[in-house]
């Protein structure tokens, strides 16, 4: 009886997965689906539920699976069977033509070509076997690329069961990240302060490239495939009859591909592709052209890195004349103020420019930019529209020189520009522009991870008065029936806010460190500040002395660090973070041995005979001491070796106990 039970949910399983690929295939493939959203996530949680009862029968292939692996120390290699060629370029017509006449020479007059758009993305490979997704890798250099098999799964339109169960092959493709998920992810980026992707192809390269599939996931990434590599008990006559066999598998194929009679034909198909290019929803960087005939493929063959079939038609950067009406200055979360040229609305690329970014003040003095002159706008890969230069013939005599401000646009601080920095920064730390973005750095999936709060909710938050900083989001909950009352906040969503926030405080303190945006301070400088000082307290006492001692920090950043904190500001926000509850302790790296050296400050001076400064600070630290790097009346003991110098003086003045390598010794016995 047992057995007909299982047997049911078996078929169930094997029916809910054959519904969920096809409908995913509608839907992320055709792009025409059939359901809605909601009836996809029925079936979906489902097919859960039902794994959940028969974890035996969860295969890699099935759609729950997309989203399932942990995150990797690193990629494993992969050695490609069949090299991964990249394309000779092409720059113009005559180049073209040129790549005709070597083709013609050598299999003859009776040549098709096939014209594709060249995505700009990532090149990979993707290995089936039994039909059933097995690999995926990418380019890398050609010959060895990086196994990125659990990322590429989280693309929808990667078929993870083929439509056709042949025993193996491999094809080839781009990961692209579609335009308007390329602007929404720097718009993120931007609000959090942190650097921008210059193209789509370095956003794609960026979410593939991660060790935690997580991440790659909630990017938004999307395939073309375009070549078949390798594939077993099939063969085809052209590269368009290979195209077509594709898309019957379930692959996302080269869209739009077109056949032409001829290099002319060809060459027409170029011209349109790049007219249109603005208009498409992915970025291209150029057209490619092959030979459609696989037994001329074969004749003409390959140089030692590019195929003599095929090259990539490149077109120049897309570039208007239009005028800087006015320069306005952005400030950024680090108090960067970035000039912006406001220009008379241009359309380029497919969408209507209006600013442009003239990058710092240097770049506008050595281009000569002034306010009112005509100039020509880029965006070429970079979709950030960019100033290049200035149609010097339309000078007038009317245009004005641009200034940096002398105040901070946003708050009136100061603005300063430190020695050798091509950046002008706003000095006031209650920036309201500076705010803002720290608090969406602080609430970021890095930093603090408060979901739900991401830029749109903190500056609603401000602008009502609910929040002025990052130590006001702990006393939300006071307000919780005003929040309720605020626009598109369901209770269930203030809700949700109010537990995320709450989970929040028992992060560990690399995380509020990370998120109090400190200058210089990334996410491995504040793990390394974490594991090295046990509380949040004890770095805001620490020297910069102090701090260089951990191996990786420079003067530059312990300077910053140590300012950070000396803020008054710093500290009354530390201290109401620390009346609500935040942990201010950190998780040792390393558990402690025993803790006899508890309440113990230790001061080392000179060299030891044996011990690193690094390692005598390990032990100290592993019974549960602390060191310091100046002498003052808390210190206990002074643990001095050969040439100390002042900080041995001090203590003998102060009368603080000295000690050397063999008393220390004996002391941790
Ligand atoms: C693209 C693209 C790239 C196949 C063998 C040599 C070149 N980025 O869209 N490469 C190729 O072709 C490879 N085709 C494409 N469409």
């Amino acid at each position: 009886m047992g057995s007909n039970i299982s047997k049911s949910i078996e078929e169930r399983i094997k029916e809910l997965r054959d519904l969920l690929n096809y409908h995913n295939y509608k839907y992320y493939v055709e792009d025409n689906p059939e359901i809605s959203d909601y009836e996809y996530d029925l079936l979906y949680r489902e097919l859960e539920e039902l794994e959940r009862q028969r974890p035996d029968l969860i295969t890699p292939d099935s759609p729950t699976q997309r989203v399932g692996g942990k995150p990797l120390e690193g990629f494993q290699k992969v050695i490609h069977e069949v090299p991964m060629q990249s394309l000779a370029d092409v720059f113009n017509q005559e180049e073209l033509y040129a790549f005709d006449q070597r083709v013609r020479s050598v299999v003859g007059d009776d040549v098709e070509y096939v014209v594709e758009k060249k995505i700009d993305g990532l090149s990979v490979s993707l290995e089936y076997e039994n039909g059933r997704f097995a690999r995926g890798s990418t380019r890398g250099d050609g010959i060895v690329g990086e196994d990125v098999t659990q990322n590429l799964k989280t693309i929808r339109s990667i078929p993870l069961v083929l439509k056709e169960n042949i025993p193996f092959i491999e094809v080839r493709g781009e990961v692209f990240m579609p335009k308007k998920d390329f602007l929404k992810l720097n718009e993120e980026q931007e609000a959090l302060g942190q650097p921008l992707f210059a193209n789509p192809r370095n956003a794609a390269a960026g979410s593939l490239r991660q060790l935690d599939p997580r991440i790659t996931a909630k990017r938004k990434l999307d395939i073309f495939v375009f070549n078949i590599q390798r594939v077993e008990g099939r063969t085809f006559s052209t590269h368009s009859e290979s195209l077509e066999y594709m898309k019957s598998l379930g692959f996302k194929i080269s869209p739009g591909y077109k056949v032409c009679k001829n290099i002319r034909e060809a060459m027409s198909e170029i011209e349109r592709i790049g007219e249109e290019r603005g208009e498409f929803h992915f970025e291209i960087d150029g057209a490619v052209v092959k030979v459609n005939s696989l037994s001329q493929r074969e004749v003409l063959g390959s140089t030692s890195k590019t195929p003599r079939w095929a090259v990539a038609y490149k077109y120049p950067p897309e570039m208007k004349q239009t005028v800087i009406k006015d320069v306005v200055v952005n400030v950024g979360r680090t108090g960067v103020l970035t000039p912006l040229a406001i220009l008379e609305p241009v359309r380029l690329a497919g969408t209507t420019v209006s600013r442009a970014t003239l990058h710092n003040m240097d770049y506008i003095t050595q281009k000569d930019i002034l306010i009112g002159d005509t100039v020509w706008v880029q965006k070429a890969g970079d979709i950030i529209p960019e100033v290049v230069g200035v149609v010097f013939e339309k000078r007038t005599g009317n245009e004005r020189r641009f200034e940096m401000p002398l105040e901070c646009p946003e708050c009136h601080s100061p603005v300063t520009r430190e020695e050798g920095e091509a950046a002008y920064r706003c000095t006031g730390i209650e920036c309201p522009a500076q705010i803002f973005r720290s608090i969406v750095h602080f609430a970021s999936r890095d930093a603090m991870n408060i979901d739900g709060l991401g830029p749109a909710l903190v500056e609603a938050l401000l602008e009502k008065g609910f929040i002025k900083d990052i130590a006001d989001l702990y006393y939300l909950h006071l307000k919780k029936d005003f929040l309720v009352s605020m626009e598109r906040m369901g209770k269930k969503s203030v809700e949700n806010l109010l537990a995320a926030i709450e989970r929040s405080k028992s992060n560990n303190t690399d995380r509020l460190i990370y998120g109090f945006g400190i200058r210089h301070v990334g996410l491995r400088a504040a793990q390394l500040l974490s594991e090295n000082f046990s509380s949040i307290d004890e770095l805001a006492e620490a020297s910069v002395d102090d701090i260089v001692r951990i191996p990786e920090f420079g003067e530059k950043m312990a300077k910053s660090i140590v300012m950070f904190f000396r803020h008054e500001h710093t500290r009354d926000t530390i201290s109401r973070l620390k009346k609500a509850g935040v942990n201010m302790t950190s998780i040792r790296r390393k558990p402690l041995r025993d803790n006899r050296f508890e309440g113990l400050t230790f001061v080392l001076t000179g060299t030891l005979p044996s011990y690193t400064r690094s390692q005598a600070t390990e032990i100290i630290e592993s019974f549960g001491g602390k060191t310091s790097g100046s002498v003052s009346k808390k210190t206990d003991f002074v643990l001095a070796g050969e040439d100390a110098g002042s900080k041995l003086e001090k203590a003998k003045k102060l009368g603080i106990k000295i000690i050397d390598e063999e008393e220390f010794r004996k002391m941790i016995e």
